[in-house]
């Protein structure tokens, strides 16, 4: 199996899950910088010429939602409710809460103050931040009163939804997101932040 990666966002939830299942793949980075999410080959693999893409014999794959259910499913892992219909529900609410509104919340603070010094983009805009501001208090509303009395996102215990809408906020104090005002979200980062496979994402 391989994965195709670039030190970003929804790569890292992907590589996470594959340290914290023990899934084995060869993990090929690409640099967005150099022109490799782009070559002819590559779009034959993701039309979409973005990270993540897993390939595994017959079956390709991009999106990271789809590639965590996938690896779940391989290694039997209950991150992804293979049985359980009404947990699969859950789990998919929260994944495509993230997609539709998480996502664009936190989004401005991660892009100007973790992707643009990582790829070399330029200086964080305060203009973009500030006025990203009410959409994440807004949603952080929403995920603080979630987790009120609950360690996880959904089903009571670790899934794939905690890595899809930790794969951001987890930069909260680097990228400057205003989170001190949302004690159980912070507590719930930090949880997850003691599981080494998400506090050390990146293959060697
Ligand atoms: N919805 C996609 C998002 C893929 C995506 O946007 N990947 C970004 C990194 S987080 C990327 O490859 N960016 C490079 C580029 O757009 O050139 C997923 O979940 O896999």
């Amino acid at each position: 199996m391989q994965i195709y990666w670039i030190k970003a966002q929804a790569p890292l939830r992907v590589l996470a899950l594959c340290k914290h299942l023990g899934v084995q793949a060869e993990f090929i980075h690409l640099d967005p910088t150099d022109g490799s999410l782009k070559t002819q080959d590559y779009a034959k693999l993701n039309p979409n010429k973005k990270a993540p893409t897993l390939v595994d014999g017959e079956t390709v794959l991009w999106e990271a939602s789809a590639i965590m259910v996938y690896l779940c499913q391989k290694a039997g892992s209950d991150m992804w409710p293979a049985n359980n219909p009404a947990e699969q529900v859950e789990v998919i609410k929260w994944l495509s809460w993230n997609d539709c509104h998480w996502m664009e919340a936190v989004g401005s603070c991660y892009f100007e103050y973790i992707v643009k010094p990582t790829f070399n983009l330029g200086q964080p805009d305060p203009q973009a931040i500030e006025a990203s501001l009410p959409l994440l208090h807004k949603y952080a509303g929403v995920l603080e009163q979630h987790l009120k009395g609950r360690d996880y996102v959904a089903c009571g215990r670790l899934t794939i939804a905690d890595f899809q809408l930790a794969s951001m906020a987890r930069y909260w104090q680097e990228s400057h997101m205003p989170m001190r005002d949302y004690p159980h979200i912070l507590s719930w980062l930090n949880k997850l932040m003691q599981l080494p496979a998400w506090a050390q994402p990146w293959p060697r």
